[in-house]
């Protein structure tokens, strides 16, 4: 198998212009008529090679004569002697019903629904398969009215009709050229729910959302997000939507989360489907995201595009920073930083420092299914959020118009987004660049010196990104550090050069130097406020003086960060068996963070969560699994048990009412369920737990209970389990939360549980979202079972990956990446992890995903 590198791209020998289908729906023989304006690009003589994947061609015709000078090869047709401008027209038949693999076209659960990208449509027709390639569609779809009395394509409907044969059809156009991997087609019969929007220039558009029968009100807050996702993108960017019709259409069958085709989403139901008894919390937050970030995606993918997949950041990174913009202002932006911070830690951090490293804009790919990854989004994203705090809102917000105003229907790539950034500010950005080529995680080592005769203070930070799987040599990056200094009884200074400007500092360099006059004791340097840049921060500070930047500290992210650190330093005494580290003046700091911040919910329901053992495992190297697990849990039961009485008190206070999705009631619930973990942990809280099931009228406070009763109560999470079962076993997108829950259970017994849940009527090997529940949840979070010493755990993921791969690689690749993070683990574990890869790698037939991803890991 071939990578193919960046470097190497060239532009497409022919374009496409138009595009005609005419799609004949069938289950396992679906008749697709494509019919393309062809036109050479440049002085070459070059034969026309469109992409195909798993076709059977029936019949080729150049300006409508039958034309035979071609080849087929497993991947392309290649046609011989072509004139400059002709029109090609290709018959080609597909299989929806057996295509597993929900790539191209096929069916879920009865609806033909398709996934495009990055590749998939050359699963449907012979095409120039590539995001360079814009082409006019329009589309005509026939298929038995009674069975899918919907036909959906892009763009608007422009006609539509009968057969005599209980068929029926509809042509839809999409005046907008788009790349083949924006197209989508469904066909089904689904529940409706209509509703419409009028832009600020007063557009009128229809909004459609497409549900299964019966799953109506569970639409209703994804439409009332979607309405709000319209509204902010033109009050931030003065962004507005393009065509008469917005489709959303949910599906159970989805490897993704969601998929932006102009004009017609499609959408892993997980992502639509909310209410009040069946969604959590944080299940409506990512519905809302998700809505947004697919519609935000009209703009900053659809109107303008990538060149080449290489450039996929360029989309993704900067939706990713949209929506979390959206997301913020929506809810609050002090949570919202945090959940996504938690995301680099525990997965982008852990990416960078396995063999998958890469940059936000990859130099070599062998499956583009493999790299819609946390750095290509979520690091992308920061990337994207350091251009916005560099420039300011107003300077982002021009940069973000001229990039519109350049590029507007093209296919363009990173580097023009960077010139239209460069083109509204003095701020030289090309060292900045360096952003979109050096993969890795940044250290920003902080050191202090004090003089107490001259009463000077000098903080050097210096920065250093170790080696990565790709990339030997790192240069210096330019990091915008945010950056407070207070002293122990919570005075701010300022530094004598005046380097520090609105809290901010330019690291751009391997080391720089603050310094400090006239301070009466050794400074507390706070820095990485809101997490400026994506970067590891060694700032070796006491326990005590973390709890003064806790208590004195300018940002509250820095905060919450401050109580972060002192609980890894303490769960690193106890790896020390040096308990007794932390004494008395730590739970005392502790007990008083609990009653000083018993008001601010959310910092609280934040600051009181423990770092996973996937965040401590990022400051840690050559990780002893058993050793670092026992300790966190240690670490928690002590902190259950000296905090005891204030974690009830407060307890008491968070009475939460009725239920209602307001970010105060939000804050509450989760502050609530925290502190019911700890109480739980401490022991003797079975009565709150039962409780709090029985009473609860939401998702959030069931899952609450569960989730506390998981670790610390069996014989209770057993019985709430078979409750939970029982109540919701119609549902299987909410049973996901069941299935999740055995699977990460830490008991000895796992493997025949898991094996259990397999068996279950309402577990669907085809599914991705049962098997993301069940196996991925495992793989992922299940430290104990995962990790296993005897490699029991490592073992049953590899047997079970090695079925999946022959149906869907792309889900097998994803649940692969925690043995492809074997780096990370201590001698015992890397053996045991390596030997499981050596067996995938040895599989006779592996897909181009899981080839890739573990061979880099062995290599
Ligand atoms: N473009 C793939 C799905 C998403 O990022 O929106
Ligand atoms: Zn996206």
């Amino acid at each position: 198998l071939q990578a193919k590198k960046r470097a190497d791209y060239l532009p497409p020998a022919f374009t496409i212009n138009d595009v005609k289908m005419d799609v004949q729906l069938h289950p396992t023989c679906t008749r697709v008529t494509s019919e393309y304006q062809v036109e050479r690009m440049g002085n070459h003589g070059h034969a026309l090679t469109l992409d195909g994947d798993n076709l059977t061609l029936r019949e080729v015709c150049i300006d409508g004569q039958p034309y035979t000078d071609y080849e087929q090869t497993d991947s392309s047709l290649v046609i011989c002697n072509v004139a400059d401008d002709f029109s090609l027209k290709l018959v080609t038949e597909i299989d929806p019903e057996h295509n597993q693999a929900l790539e191209g076209l096929y069916l879920s659960a009865g609806t033909y629904c398709t996934q495009c990208e990055a590749e998939g449509f050359r699963r449907i027709t012979y095409y120039l398969d590539r995001p360079d390639v814009l082409a006019r569609f329009e589309v005509t779809l026939h298929g038995d009215k009674q069975h899918y009395p919907t036909l959906l394509a892009n763009g608007n409907p422009i006609a539509r009709g009968d057969h005599d044969d209980g068929t029926h059809w509809v042509t839809w156009q999409d005046p907008h050229p788009k790349p083949a991997y924006l197209f989508a087609l469904v066909a089904g019969d689904f529940d409706l729910l209509e509703d419409s929007y009028t832009t600020t220039s007063g557009k009128p558009v229809k909004l459609e959302l497409y549900v299964d029968k019966g799953k109506r009100d569970q639409g209703v807050f994804a439409l009332e997000s979607l309405k709000r996702a319209m509204k902010w993108d033109e009050d931030t960017f003065g962004l507005e939507y393009d065509l008469d019709i917005y489709m959303i259409v949910a599906v159970d069958f989805f490897n993704m989360g969601a998929m932006e085709n102009k004009g017609l989403n499609i959408f892993n139901s997980k992502f639509v489907l909310a209410d009040q008894d069946s969604a959590t919390d944080e299940d409506f937050f990512n519905v809302e995201s998700v809505i947004a970030h697919e519609y935000f995606h009209n703009w900053t993918g659809n109107r303008v595009t990538c060149r080449d997949w290489f450039q996929l950041s360029l989309k993704e990174g900067l939706t990713v920073f949209r929506d979390q913009q959206f997301s913020a202002d929506m809810t609050s932006p002090l949570s919202n930083r945090i959940k996504h911070v938690r995301v680099m830690r525990e997965h982008q951090f852990a990416e960078d420092a396995s063999a998958m490293s890469h940059p936000i804009r990859p130099e070599e790919v062998i499956e583009m299914n493999n790299f819609y990854t946390v750095t290509v989004y979520d690091k992308g994203a920061e990337v994207i959020r350091m251009f916005h705090t560099l420039l300011g809102p107003e300077k982002f917000r021009e940069g973000m118009d001229e990039y519109f105003r350049r590029h507007d229907g093209q296919a363009v790539t990173c580097d023009d987004f960077v010139a239209a950034m460069q083109s509204v500010t003095d701020l030289n950005l090309g060292h900045f660049a360096l952003w979109y080529s050096q993969s890795g995680t940044p250290v920003i080592e902080v050191t202090t010196s004090y003089d107490p005769q001259t009463r000077r203070m000098d903080i050097t930070f210096s920065q250093h990104t170790a080696p990565t799987a790709d990339q030997k040599d790192k240069a210096s990056l330019f990091m915008p550090v945010a950056f407070d200094c207070i002293d122990s009884a919570g005075n701010h200074y300022t530094d004598d050069d005046g380097q520090v400007r609105d809290g901010m500092f330019i690291l751009d360099t391997a080391a720089k130097t603050l310094h400090f006059s006239d301070v009466p004791e050794p400074l507390i340097p706070v820095v990485l406020g809101n997490f400026s840049a994506p970067a590891k921060v060694e700032n070796s500070l006491s326990a005590e003086q973390l709890l003064a930047v806790f208590q004195y500290a300018n940002d509250t992210f820095n905060r919450w960060d401050a109580l972060q650190s002192l609980y890894d330093w303490c769960i690193h005494q106890y790896e020390l068996e040096n308990q007794a580290a932390v004494d008395a003046t730590i739970w005392q700091g502790l007990e008083q963070v609990i009653t000083r911040e018993s008001h601010n919910h959310e910092l609280l329901g934040e600051c009181l969560v423990i770092p996973s053992f996937e965040t401590l495992c990022q400051s840690r190297q050559l990780v002893e699994v058993a050793a670092l697990n026992t300790a966190r849990s240690q670490f928690c039961r002590d902190f259950a048990q000296r905090l005891h009485g204030p974690l009830e008190t407060l307890f008491k206070t968070l009475e939460t009412g009725p239920y209602q999705y307001t970010q105060t009631a939000i804050n509450a619930r989760r502050c609530r369920n925290v502190v019911l973990n700890h109480l739980a942990c401490a022991g003797d809280a079975d009565k709150l737990l039962n409780q709090q099931f029985e009473q609860a009228d939401n998702m959030t406070d069931s899952l609450g209970a569960l989730k506390a009763a998981q670790g610390h109560s069996p014989s209770v999470f057993e019985s709430l389990m078979s409750r939970f079962e029982q109540r919701w076993n119609h549902d299987p997108l909410v049973l996901d939360k069941w299935f999740g829950l055995h699977a990460t259970t830490e008991r000895t017994d796992i493997l025949s549980q898991l094996s259990l849940l397999q068996q279950h009527p309402r577990f669907a090997k085809g599914n991705p979202n049962r098997v993301r529940a069940v196996i991925g949840s495992f793989a992922f979070f299940n430290t104990a079972g995962f990790h296993a010493p005897d490699g029991s755990g490592y073992q049953f993921v590899t047997d079970y990956l090695l079925k999946l791969d022959a149906v869907n690689p792309q889900v097998a690749a994803r649940i692969v990446t925690p043995l492809t993070q074997w780096h990370n683990f201590a001698p015992d574990y890397q053996l045991l992890m390596k030997a499981q890869l050596e067996r995938i790698a040895n599989h006779k037939g592996l897909s181009g995903d899981l080839y890739e991803k573990v061979s880099k890991s062995l290599a």
